[in-house]
C-alpha cells in the first residue's frame, strides 16, 4: 500500500463529505466527519477482507470459529486506523481541518453486545486472532440493544434501553444471500428408511430468518481482516396473500413479526446470575443453529472432503455453556441431514467442540427445565436424552465406583438438562481461564469429570490486548516506552520485559511519572465535566471498575472509605495523602443488594465531596455507564487497581491485566490472575491481603466464621455498621439497613468484615509507598515491564497450538 499522508487524507476526507453527505469542511459536524473517516477507513479494509477471504480458500487452512453470546467490542473507527496504521496520519489530517480526532471518535456509539468480562474477553481475542494472522472468526447476537446505559439519578440506577443502532453503523455489511432458517417448536416424525436407518422429520415448526451482519475485525498492520458474523432475527417472507387479508390475520402477523425480531431484541444483562426465561434459551439456539449451519455450508463449499473428517478443518469453541446447544445442534445436522449414523456423528462431534468455563459461582450455572427444552427444541431434547442416556450406561458399566454419583453428572437429573455437564461430555477440551481457577474445577466443582476426563482439563489464562489497552487507550505511555526499548514490544509485547534495566533510571522514571499525570489530569476533566466534581490531581487515584457484584467487593472498599472519613471527622488535621476513589460499576437491574451498594456508594460520596471539614483530602467518584470507551478513559489513569475479590469467586479477571500494563499497582486478594500477576511481579510489586481460596473454601465447609464476632470486638466496624443501620447516611433511618442486615444475620457470605482489618492495613502500606516517589515509580514500571505476559496474543498463541491445532497463515 503506498504510504497514505495527511495531505491525500484531507483531500479524500472533502470529497467523501461532498459526495456521501453533501456538505463542505466548514459545515460538516464531528458526526459528518465520523461518517466521512469511517468511510474512507472501510475503503482501505474491504480489498483486505476479500484478499483474507480468499487465502483463507486458496490455502485450506483449519479454521476456529468462536461461538460467544457476547462481544463487547466497544468502538472500531480509532482501533481500525489504528490496525490499518492510519492513525497518527487521520488525527493529523482531523485537526488540520479544524476538527478533535478525541470528538470525532467520540460520535461512534459502543457497542455493548455484552456484560462483561466474558464479552470483552470475547473481543480481545479476535484482535488477537486477526493481528497473529490466524484464520479465526467470532459468531454472535446482532443485539438491537446492546447493555443497558445506566443513569444515576437521586444516588440510584436507573437503566436506559441502548438503541446502539439508532444511526447507521458503518462497520456491518449484511449478507441477505447468506441467511438461514432456524426451526422452534413443532413436532418430530421418526420413519424407517429401506436400510433399516432411521429418519426424523419435523412438522409444523415455526420458522424463523437468521440474517447475517458481518464486521470486519482488522489485524495491526498485516493486511489480515477476519470476521465477526452477527445473526439478525428476522421473519420468514412466505407470501401468504390470504391471511393477509384480514385485518384481523394482519395483526396477529404483527405479533408474530413481533415476537420473532425479539429473538435478537436485547441482550440479558445479568452477569454471572442465571434466569430460566425462554427467550433465552431462544437465543441461544437462534446463534447456534444459524453459525453451524454456516459452518458446514463453508465447509462443504470449501474441501472436498466428506463431512466426517470435519475436525481436520473446523474447531469451534463455545464461551462458557450459553452457546452449549451447538453440540446437540451438530449431531442433528450431521444425523438428520447429512445422514452419518450415532457413532460417527459423536466421534466428528466430540472433535470439533472446545468448552471454557468462565465462573464457578453456582447462582450462574445453567440448567434449563426438561419441559421448557423440549417444547421449544424437541428434536434437539431427543439428542440430548439419547447423549445423556448413553454417557450415563458408559458410567454404569466402567466406571463403577462413580455409580453413586450418576445423578450428580448427568447432563438430564431432576426435571432439569445441565448445559456444563452437555458441554463437557461433548467437547475435547474443557479450560479454565486462570490458574486457580482451573484447580478449582479439577479439584471440586467438576471433579467427577475430572476423574472420567483427565485429558480434556486444561488451563488457559486470560489476556487482553495490548494494542487497544496500550497503544490506543495510552498513546503517551506506548511513546514513552518506545523511546526507551524501541518499538519491538508493540509486535512482541514481552519484549516489555526489557523496560526492567530502566527501572532505577530517576531521569526514565521521571517521564512515566509525567505521562501518569498528564493522564490523570485528562481524567479529572473528564470528571469534573461529568459530575461538577473538581478533583485533586496529585492525589492517589484508586481504581475499582468492574460490574457491582457482591463477590467483588466494592462494599469492602467502601467501608474503607467510611472508615477514612470517620478518621478524619476526627482528626482534621491528620497527615493524610490525598485520596481520590473511583468506582464504575453496572449492576444487573434485578439486583437488589448491587444497587444497595451503588446508591451507598454515591450517598457517601455526596458527603464526603462537600465536607469542608477534611480539607478535600478525600473524593469519591462514581462514573456512571461504565463502559469500554470509559475503561480507556480510567485507566491509563489508575494508581491503585483495587482486585478485592473474596478469593476463589473471581474466575480470573481482565481488569487487573489492564491496569497492571497502564503502571497500576494491583491491591488485591490471592484469587484469579492476581496470582500469577503476583508470581511475576514478586510481593514489593504488589499489595496482597486477606484470605486464601483454600481458607475461604475451608469456612464454607465448616459452616464460615463469625460475622458477629468481628462486629463486637472491632469499633472501626461496629461504627461503620451501625451508621449504617441508624441511617446516618440516609434521608430516611431505614436507607441500607438491608446491607447491615446482610452482614450480620447472613453471616458475611463474603467475608467483608473478616477481610476489613488486613485490608486497611495493606491501603496503610501502599499510601506510605505512594510518597517514596521513586520506589512506587519502579514498582509501576516492573508492573508494565511484566504485563507482556497478559498479552491476549500469548492466550491465543496457546488456544491455537494446545486446543485448536490451527496455523498461522
Ligand atoms: C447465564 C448468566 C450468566 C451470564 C454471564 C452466567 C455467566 C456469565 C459469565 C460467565 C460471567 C463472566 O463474564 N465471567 C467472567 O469471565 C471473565 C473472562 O474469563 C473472567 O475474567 C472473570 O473473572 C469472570 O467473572
Amino acid at each position: 500500500m503506498p504510504q497514505l499522508t495527511a495531505n491525500h487524507l484531507k483531500d479524500r476526507l472533502v470529497k467523501r463529505l461532498i459526495i456521501d453527505r453533501g456538505i463542505e469542511v466548514s459545515d460538516a459536524t464531528n458526526k459528518d466527519m465520523y461518517y466521512a473517516l469511517s468511510y474512507i477507513v472501510n475503503d482501505e479494509i474491504m480489498p483486505n477482507w476479500f484478499k483474507t477471504n480468499k487465502s483463507y480458500g486458496e490455502k485450506q487452512a483449519k479454521q476456529v470459529y468462536y461461538l460467544s453470546m457476547e462481544f463487547l467490542i466497544g468502538r472500531l473507527l480509532e482501533s481500525n486506523l489504528l490496525n490499518c496504521g492510519m492513525l497518527d496520519v487521520a488525527k493529523e489530517a482531523l485537526e488540520e481541518l479544524g476538527f478533535h480526532s478525541e470528538f470525532v471518535f467520540a460520535e461512534e456509539r459502543d457497542a455493548g453486545l455484552g456484560n462483561g468480562g466474558l464479552g470483552r474477553l470475547a473481543a480481545c481475542f479476535l484482535d488477537s486472532l486477526a493481528s497473529l494472522h490466524y484464520p479465526g472468526h467470532g459468531y454472535g447476537i446482532r443485539y438491537r440493544y446492546g447493555l443497558f446505559e445506566q443513569r444515576i439519578i437521586h444516588g440510584n440506577q436507573v437503566e436506559l434501553p441502548d438503541y446502539w443502532l439508532k444511526d447507521s453503523y458503518p462497520w456491518e455489511t449484511r449478507k441477505e444471500e447468506e441467511a438461514v432458517v432456524i426451526q422452534f417448536h413443532g413436532k418430530v416424525h421418526m420413519f424407517k428408511r429401506n436400510d433399516g436407518s432411521l429418519e426424523f422429520k419435523y412438522e409444523n415448526t415455526d420458522k424463523v430468518l437468521a440474517v447475517p451482519y458481518d464486521i470486519p475485525v482488522v489485524g495491526y498492520k498485516n493486511e489480515v481482516v477476519n470476521t465477526l458474523r452477527l445473526w439478525s432475527a428476522e421473519p420468514v417472507l412466505e407470501q401468504n396473500a390470504e391471511a393477509m387479508e384480514e385485518n384481523r390475520e394482519f395483526y396477529r402477523d404483527l405479533d408474530h413479526q413481533h415476537s420473532i425480531e425479539q429473538i435478537s431484541g436485547f441482550l440479558y444483562p445479568d452477569d454471572s446470575n442465571y434466569e430460566g426465561k425462554e427467550l433465552r434459551l431462544k437465543q441461544q439456539y437462534f446463534l447456534v443453529s444459524s453459525s453451524i449451519q454456516n459452518i458446514l455450508k463453508k465447509f462443504k463449499k470449501g474441501h472436498r472432503l466428506p463431512v466426517s473428517r470435519l475436525s481436520e478443518k473446523v474447531v469451534i469453541q463455545i464461551n462458557d455453556t450459553h452457546p452449549s446447544l451447538a453440540i446437540p445442534e451438530m449431531m442433528r445436522i450431521l444425523m438428520d441431514e447429512e445422514r452419518l449414523d450415532w457413532d460417527t456423528a459423536w466421534e466428528v462431534t466430540t472433535k470439533v467442540f472446545a468448552y471454557t468455563n468462565h465462573t464457578t459461582l453456582s447462582e450462574a450455572l445453567e440448567t434449563w427445565p426438561q419441559e421448557m427444552l423440549q417444547n421449544l427444541l424437541p428434536r434437539i431434547y431427543m439428542i440430548i436424552d439419547e447423549i445423556n442416556e448413553r454417557f450415563c450406561k458408559s458410567i454404569w458399566f466402567n466406571y463403577e465406583e462413580l455409580r453413586d454419583k450418576i445423578p450428580e453428572l448427568a447432563i438430564i437429573a431432576h426435571g432439569r438438562v445441565h448445559m456444563a455437564r452437555l458441554a463437557i461430555v461433548g467437547s475435547f477440551s474443557v479450560n479454565g481461564v486462570a490458574r486457580i481457577h482451573t484447580e478449582i474445577l479439577k479439584k471440586k466443582e467438576m471433579r467427577d469429570f475430572y476423574s472420567l476426563f483427565p485429558e480434556k482439563f486444561n488451563n488457559k489464562t486470560n489476556g487482553i490486548t495490548h494494542r487497544r489497552w496500550l497503544l490506543q487507550a495510552n498513546p503517551k505511555l506506548a511513546d514513552v516506552i518506545t523511546e526507551v526499548i524501541g518499538p519491538q514490544w508493540i509486535k512482541r509485547p514481552k519484549q516489555l520485559i526489557s523496560l526492567l534495566k530502566y527501572s532505577n533510571d530517576k531521569a526514565l522514571l521521571e517521564k512515566f511519572n509525567r505521562v501518569k499525570h498528564e493522564n490523570k489530569k485528562a481524567l479529572a476533566n473528564y470528571i469534573h465535566q461529568h459530575t461538577g466534581i473538581l478533583v485533586d490531581d496529585q492525589s492517589i487515584f484508586d481504581v475499582q471498575i468492574k460490574r457491582l457484584h457482591e463477590y467483588k467487593r466494592q462494599l469492602l472498599n467502601i467501608f474503607h472509605v467510611i472508615y477514612l472519613y470517620n478518621e478524619l471527622k476526627e482528626n482534621p488535621n491528620q497527615d493524610m495523602t490525598p485520596h481520590t476513589f473511583i468506582f464504575g460499576a453496572k449492576a444487573a437491574p434485578s439486583y437488589y443488594v448491587a444497587k444497595e451498594v451503588i446508591k451507598l456508594i454515591n450517598t457517601v460520596a455526596s458527603i464526603v465531596n462537600y465536607d469542608k471539614d477534611i480539607q478535600g483530602k478525600l473524593k469519591v467518584i462514581f462514573l456512571e455507564n461504565y463502559n469500554v470507551s470509559l475503561a480507556e478513559k480510567i485507566i491509563p489513569a489508575a494508581d491503585i487497581s483495587e482486585q478485592i475479590s473474596t478469593a476463589s469467586k473471581e474466575a480470573s479477571g481482565t481488569g487487573n491485566m489492564k491496569m497492571m500494563m497502564n503502571g497500576a499497582i494491583t491491591l488485591g486478594t490471592m484469587d484469579g490472575a492476581n496470582i500469577e500477576i503476583h508470581d511475576l511481579v514478586g510481593d514489593s510489586n504488589i499489595f496482597i491481603f486477606g484470605l486464601t481460596a483454600d481458607e475461604v473454601l475451608h469456612y464454607y465447609q465448616n459452616g464460615g466464621y463469625n460475622a458477629r464476632d468481628i462486629y463486637n470486638t472491632d469499633d472501626r466496624v461496629k461504627r461503620i455498621l451501625d451508621q449504617l443501620n441508624q441511617g446516618e447516611f440516609g434521608k430516611h433511618d431505614i436507607e441500607f439497613k438491608d446491607i447491615f442486615y446482610n452482614i450480620l444475620y447472613h453471616n458475611d457470605p463474603y467475608f467483608v468484615l473478616k477481610d476489613f482489618e488486613p485490608y486497611l492495613e495493606t491501603h496503610e502500606l501502599a499510601e506510605r509507598a505512594y510518597r517514596d516517589r521513586l520506589t512506587w515509580l519502579n514498582m509501576s514500571v516492573t508492573n508494565i515491564a511484566y504485563s507482556g505476559k497478559f498479552s491476549s496474543d500469548q492466550t491465543i498463541r496457546e488456544y491455537a497450538t494446545d486446543i485448536w491445532k490451527i496455523k498461522q497463515v
